[in-house]
């Protein structure tokens, strides 16, 4: 990782010199001009007090989490905890949310997040929810808009480095996990030297409930053992398509950086998924053994339930034909993207000096014609010739990623020349380009991977900031930079800085997500086993060593608030209710001692989590929100006497039990 980066950085001094030159000179940065930086803050200014336009989901790469954005401002006003634990949150910590994060393998505290994309409906982002993949223990999850929760994450079995994921269809059909890794599938105990023809590569069809949202793996093709790194549904005519970049046709097992760069042109897969539909709904495919956790959030139980399946349907290409072809693409292609209209197919050949663009139609025409080059295991290859609608000849240096607006333009970044080109999908001509610092990675436009790109901004997302803002030591932020891309030239409005890693985005107008966002949870609905609706409710019981105290919070107790009779070896159960039920109102509680995190818990809301103490003593616990004028007397005590001890249960609130008498 050191390695590459230092070569990359090596690779970016020598090349940046030669875009220099070449490159339009008029760009310095606004900070030169008085006048154009006012202008700049002007735009991204929200007044205090006032909303901004979008929101923006940028996903934490290897924080694993979805932090959320609001642009123009660039203000941070959340972080989704996803695929790792967040202490801030208790997710992971507490115990209705740790099944959330089971897998095959166990508790998998940790997750490298890569693609938000938001749910669809009629190729528009809808707004109801987030999918974004997990890359290093293969999982899909699905987040709440109207909570900001996660709500689902399902694994993914016989994948590995799961990187060409979560893009949704047209109507949120599908959401589609692709593995980058061929890896034996099923898993098995093999020669690595062997991988050549005996390695798979994955691609799973995840089905998405159209009300409530449920997912489910719907099929899984058993595709050749290539890379498979990045996919774009297709839109409008070619919407019965999915595309998948690949690299590493060769085949290769070691030394990667040279043995899978030696084919000129690998391919781009494309999959019909409405002919696999078709050919499974009729009895198509084969039942496999596969292990893989399924954990869903119950929101009327207030927690998360996992489930551990153990088959799943695989298909084999060979077997549904008309449903994938191959279209060669230079060289080691990253991103595949497909604009608003769905005809053109961006291949970003990271390694070419080209960009690969394909034609739908030519493809449906040479499909038609068969005019192929043969095969590859069984899959024909179209003819070059015969599908590209073009190349984008030395367009910048390093192509990953493209996006679109809506007036026929798209926009790529160059990952080498640092730099966002902007450039017309049919004359294949460069309209305009800017540098940004350093290193880019993805870019997005809100809804610019849909039909309906909603476009007067782009998020540049770069991997490297150097200089850029105040040092922090050897790590420093990586970092965002916001265009104003309603002009014929892209103007640099802002830089923010991400929360880990920011690979991806997905950004969409206020308006859709805004009125809908839940502000508390309804106590006659809460559900939770251990639930209390009012003091009178709370209690402590002890059943053997397991102590479960059924607490209750509001401003400015707890409820009991005083509890004796826990010993040493016993393992006590937290479960605490919000009783509030105003908006933003949340109260949290902490443990001396306990070897799990705070609890932040919403109105209406119930949460658990453990605390074995191990030693005697009278211990405090408080609430950890700032909640209330009396907050700092929010608190409690719990006396815990030896092993063995026969100090009685017991439990109060100004030395009363709750419920009895003045209850
Ligand atoms: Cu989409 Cu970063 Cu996962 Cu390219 S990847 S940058
Ligand atoms: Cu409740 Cu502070």
């Amino acid at each position: 990782m050191k390695m590459k980066l230092f070569i990359k950085s090596v690779f970016t001094i020598a090349i940046a010199s030669l875009v220099s030159c070449g490159g339009p000179a008029e760009k310095k940065e606004s900070t030169s001009k008085g006048a154009l930086a006012g202008s700049a803050a002007e735009k991204v200014y929200v007044k205090p007090g006032e909303h901004d336009s979008h929101y923006a989901f940028i996903s934490g790469g290897f924080s694993g989490q979805l932090s959320v954005y609001g642009m123009p401002s660039g203000r941070l006003f959340r972080v989704i905890p996803v695929f790792s634990q967040d202490p801030e949150k208790g997710y992971g910590y507490s115990e209705e949310t740790k099944p959330m994060l089971n897998t095959s393998h166990g508790l998998i505290p940790w997750g490298d997040s890569h693609h938000p994309d938001i749910s669809q409906t009629n190729g528009s982002v809808d707004g109801r929810w987030v999918f974004i993949n997990e890359n290093n223990t293969p999982r899909i999850a699905r987040i709440s808009l109207e909570t900001f929760e996660t709500e689902e994450i399902i694994e993914i079995p016989n994948s590995a480095g799961n990187h060409s994921s979560s893009y949704v269809t047209e109507n949120s059909e599908y959401v589609v996990a692709g593995t980058r890794f061929a890896v034996p599938f099923p898993q098995r105990d093999m020669p690595i030297s062997e991988m050549k023809g005996n390695f798979k590569g994955a691609l799973t069809f995840l089905s998405v409930d159209p009300e409530k949202g449920d997912m489910d793996i719907a099929f899984q093709i058993k595709m050749p053992g290539f890379n498979y790194d990045k996919a774009h549904p297709g839109r409008n005519a070619s919407s019965d398509w999915f595309f998948f970049t690949t690299y590493n046709t060769e085949e290769a097992n070691t030394l990667m950086e040279v043995n899978a760069s030696q084919n000129d042109k690998d391919f781009i897969a494309a999959v019909n998924w409405k002919k696999v539909e078709e050919y499974v709904a009729n009895g198509g495919g084969k039942k496999e053994p596969a292990r893989y956790a399924h954990n869903k959030w119950h929101e009327e139980k207030h927690m998360a339930i996992s489930e551990m399946k153990d088959e799943v349907l695989v298909v084999d290409p060979r077997d549904v034909p008309g449903a994938f072809y191959f279209l060669p693409t230079a060289k080691s292609p990253h991103g595949c993207d497909v604009d608003p209209t769905g005809e053109y197919i961006v291949g970003s050949g990271k390694l070419a000096a080209a960009m690969t663009i394909h034609s739908y139609s030519k493809m449906v025409k040479a499909i038609e014609n068969k005019d192929f080059a043969g095969d590859a295991y069984g899959i024909p290859i179209i003819n070059f010739e015969a599908v590209n609608y073009g190349v984008l000849n030395q367009p910048g240096l390093g192509p990953l990623h493209t996006e679109f607006d809506s007036r026929g333009n798209a926009y790529t970044t160059f990952f080498i020349s640092s730099e966002v080109v902007k450039w017309n999908v049919k004359d294949l001509t460069v309209i305009d380009r800017h540098p940004v610092y350093y290193s880019v990675g993805h870019l997005m436009i809100p809804g610019g991977n849909s039909r309906t790109p909603d476009d007067k901004y782009l998020v540049a997302m770069n991997k490297i900031t150097k200089d850029r803002y105040l040092p922090t030591g050897p790590e420093v932020c990586q970092s965002a930079q916001l265009f104003d891309i309603s002009g014929d030239k892209m103007e640099l409005l802002l830089d923010f800085p991400t929360i880990g890693e920011p690979h991806y985005a997905a950004g969409i107008a206020a308006e859709k997500i805004k009125a809908k966002s839940k502000k508390i949870f309804r106590l006659e609905d809460n559900e939770h086993p251990y639930a209390v609706k009012n003091e009178a409710e709370t209690k402590v019981v002890r059943e053997g060593n397991n102590v479960h105290i059924y607490m209750s919070m509001i401003r400015s107790h707890f409820s009991p608030d005083n509890i004796e009779g826990v010993k040493v070896g016993d393992k006590v159960y937290f479960h605490v209710t919000n009783l509030e039920q105003d908006y933003d109102v949340p109260h949290g509680i902490a443990m001396i001692g306990a070897q799990t995190s705070e609890l932040l818990i919403m109105p209406g809301r119930t949460t658990t989590f453990t605390w074995e103490p191990k030693q005697v003593g009278v211990w405090p616990f408080y609430c950890t929100d700032f909640c209330s004028a009396l907050h700092q007397e929010m608190q409690g005590y719990v006396r815990v006497s030896a092993k063995g001890s026969n100090v009685p249960l017991k439990y109060t609130l100004d030395d009363e039990v709750p419920g009895e008498d003045d209850f």
